[in-house]
């Protein structure tokens, strides 16, 4: 077929262009082929766009036209063109008053590619400028229909969704890893408008008024003057800032947890932070938190994995959910609501349901689960998609409501406020990726970047010009409406409620709820974030709110930093433990995690191959690391010893045990085997060494088992070896539910 032929000449013809490009090109030498470039295929017909290249669906599911038009433009055609569609014979040299001449001004084309090129970037975002993004569906199981008459959320409703994951301090080339906040943005294209859940993965935020967003961003980017430290927390502003505002400990007790690095975000809670108001058919109104929790459970990296992954693979979320979803390892999550009374306090068992610096514990409100999402597709294009969807927590469908959340109240202004900027202008809901499934028929005329052809005289109503239209809608037909919610008789104040003033009871809830690795990662955190600031008294100030936290957690802390430790100005509070915050203790489906495979040519390739089938069978993902790319025998490589680095696997699985190649560097450790046969290869051992330190699961048989003595870690907990690969396979299995072999790591706290 033709796509199959271009690809052969392009092939074919490339071993020609390196040949031709290696030779000197002197006139008149030997050799020499100053033959014209030639296109390497021939013109051919357009390719047929793919399926994503198309505009979005201008039919819903429910057969309702959205009135999108059928223009989006997918690169196809054989011929360049410019942007008027003219035909173009040279794109390689622009047009010159001879070949040694200036270059001409009316050389159109030159000026339209290079005008272009020097608008390509728009401004990043002002937070969450980091993200990665992908398209799925989310299947509703109708269990919400008793309080809320949002239409996706009726049983078997499915509804297309584009997810963005995000960091919030660092720019948009900032690492992936870094010890932050992470976005969880959720656009659900209902076909009653669009509906976002703008989330994170931390449940409670670092202010509970809007009005001090400015100051607490200012205080986590870089320091004005030098601009370092790019997306860290690790400096002297961003604890000024926390140690001063103490409702911000709670927050930043969760960014010094290990939530704040997570091994994917495929392993990643999301929360909707505020309170909601749903309201349902009857009218009756409930509040609601909403949460994302992950099929593959809540996990996350070590730090050692997050710093070396920082150098090593920047990128690594962002691969992680693109290979996932490529490998038809779909990442998926339950949405789920908490649901609580709408009484005229809101509160619920004395929790400020507007305070989103609290939580309310799933053993208190449990999470009950509404739907599932699915992420199936990555996107055609980053900068399209990614970097240009909009999302805004005011998008809400019939049926979901704002609450007095003072924090929520000011994003609500903020979001399309700042992408009238980021995105040129107010017409970004005609981009392809914001773009609802729905009709529009809105009466917003102009502005930059039109790119409907209103029809019609009257963008007004009532008119009598346009036929009357459009008609505003009623109860009947499903028109929105604002909950008729009472507002106290009040005096206008710059104040909080009273209960807005516990900034410390649960902090001390979320530290008494960790298991001791968690508290003793958590102490870590703490201890290496204030070790880099430079200013003692923000240390102590800061040791002095880890003071009404737990005497335990302070003293930890201030004795890695060498300070006094400070007693607490407060009572301490004496919250139940909730059980749900921990990450330990659980089980998991490893479905979609990595396995490494390392093996060579002298490795028994029949077992790594029934391997692979099983780990695929197991819903994992197999990646063979050999000592060169390429196959051994029929099994593909998809590593190699000097690409793989330990951060990527979940699990590692050794069939043998090589010996160092030519091109390994010396290791100190890399010496001759008890019985004096081969040393390892020491990259292997560093790798073995790594997933060690790092608490995976590590099995071996047969010859692979020497690189275990040679590491010297047998009989460690979480070491599998036996006789058959799938036995080892079965064994390291088990352990992989848990996540990590938890009795590794070191805890002295208890
Ligand atoms: Fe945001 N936030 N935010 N935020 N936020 C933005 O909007 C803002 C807050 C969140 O992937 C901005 O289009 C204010 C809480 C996510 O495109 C901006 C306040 C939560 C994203 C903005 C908050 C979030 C943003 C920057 C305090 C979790 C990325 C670019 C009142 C519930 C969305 C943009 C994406 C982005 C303002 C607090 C989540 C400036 C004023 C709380 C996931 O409008």
């Amino acid at each position: 077929s033709k796509p199959a032929k271009v690809v052969k000449d392009v092939v074919e013809n490339a071993a020609e262009k390196v040949a031709e490009f290696l030779t000197p090109d002197v006139p008149g030498s030997p050799g020499s082929a100053p033959a014209p470039l030639e296109e390497p295929t021939t013109p051919h017909d357009p390719l047929p766009p793919k399926k994503e290249q198309g505009a979005p669906a201008t039919v819903t599911p429910t057969g309702a036209e959205t009135g999108t038009p059928a223009a989006a433009k997918a690169q196809q055609g054989a011929h360049l063109t410019t942007a008027q569609g003219v035909r173009l014979r040279d794109t390689d040299h622009s047009l010159k008053a001879g070949e040694r001449g200036p270059t001409l001004l009316q050389d159109h084309h030159l000026r339209e590619k290079i005008t272009h090129f020097d608008h390509e970037r728009i401004p990043e975002r002002v937070v969450h400028a980091r993200g990665a993004g992908a398209h799925g569906v989310f299947e509703a199981y109708g269990t919400a229909e008793t309080v809320t008459k949002a239409g996706f959320l009726k049983k078997g409703r499915k509804t297309d969704v584009f997810v963005r994951f995000s960091t919030v301090l660092g720019s948009r080339g900032s690492a992936d890893t870094v010890r932050d906040t992470r976005g969880f943005a959720t656009k659900f294209y209902t076909d009653e408008g669009t509906f976002d859940l703008v989330g994170n993965n931390i449940p409670v935020f670092f202010i509970q008024d809007g009005i001090k967003f400015p100051d607490v961003i200012h205080a986590g980017k870089p320091h004005p003057d030098r601009e370092i430290p790019q997306a860290q927390s690790a400096h002297d502003t961003f604890w000024d800032f926390v140690s001063l505002h103490t409702e911000a400990q709670h927050h930043t007790m969760w960014n010094m947890s290990d939530r704040a690095i997570p091994r994917s975000f495929r392993t990643m809670e999301g929360f909707g932070v505020h309170t909601f108001r749903l309201v349902n058919e009857a009218g009756e109104t409930a509040l609601a938190k909403f949460h994302w929790k992950p099929k593959l459970g809540v996990h996350s990296l070590t730090w050692e994995e997050a710093q070396m992954l920082g150098g090593m693979d920047p990128d690594f979320h962002r691969r992680d959910l693109y290979d996932a979803i490529e490998a038809g390892a779909f990442p998926e999550w339950e949405l789920g609501i908490q649901v609580f009374p709408d009484t005229p306090d809101e509160t619920f068992e004395g929790i400020d349901l507007l305070d989103p610096t609290k939580i309310v514990p799933e053993e208190l409100a449990p999470v009950q689960a509404i739907g599932r999402m699915t992420l199936t597709r990555t996107p055609t294009n980053f900068f399209a998609e990614v970097e240009q969807v909009a999302f805004h927590p005011g998008h809400l469908p019939p049926g979901i409501d704002v609450t007095n959340d003072p924090l929520l109240q000011a994003r609500l202004f903020s979001y399309l406020d700042t992408q009238i900027t980021r995105l040129g202008g107010p017409n970004f809901a005609q981009i392809p990726v914001n773009r609802p499934r729905c009709p529009v028929n809105d009466m917003l005329r102009d502005g930059f970047h039109q790119h409907a052809v209103h029809a019609g005289v009257a963008p007004y109503r009532p008119n009598s010009l346009d036929g009357g239209n459009p008609f505003v809608a009623g109860d009947a037909e499903n028109a929105f409406t604002d909950t008729p919610v009472q507002v106290a008789q009040a005096r206008k104040v710059r104040a909080n409620p009273a209960s807005f003033g516990d900034h410390y009871s649960q902090v001390r809830l979320f530290w008494l709820s960790m298991s001791p690795v968690e508290k003793e990662h958590i102490i870590r955190a703490y201890t290496f974030e204030l070790g880099k600031c430079y200013e003692q008294a923000i240390k102590e100030r800061q040791l002095q709110c880890l003071a009404n936290i737990d005497p335990v957690l302070c003293r930890e802390v201030a004795t890695g930093l060498g300070l006094p430790v400070p007693e607490p100005t407060l009572p301490l509070a004496d919250p139940a433990p909730s059980a749900a915050l921990s990450q330990v203790g659980k089980e998991w489906p490893a479905d979609g995690r990595m396995v490494g495979i390392v093996a060579d040519a002298a490795a028994d390739l029949g077992a790594v191959r029934e391997l692979r089938t099983a780990v695929f069978a197991a819903g994992m993902v197999p990646l063979v690391i050999a000592p060169h790319g390429g196959m051994l025998d029929d099994v593909p490589v998809q590593r190699t010893f000097a690409t793989a680095r330990s951060i990527e696997f979940d699990a590692l699985l050794l069939a043998t045990a090589p010996a160092p190649a030519p091109d390994a560097l010396p290791a100190r450790d890399a010496k001759a085997g008890a019985d004096g046969s081969a040393a390892v290869d020491p990259r292997v051992t560093l790798l073995v060494d790594e997933c060690w330190r790092h608490a995976k699961a590590i099995g071996a048989w047969g010859a692979g088992a020497a690189v275990l003595t040679q590491a010297g870690i047998t009989g460690a907990p979480g070491v599998v070896t036996g006789d058959s690969a799938t036995e080892v396979l079965s064994g390291v299995r088990r352990l992989m539910a848990a996540h990590r072999v938890w009795e590794r790591f070191p805890a002295s706290v208890a």
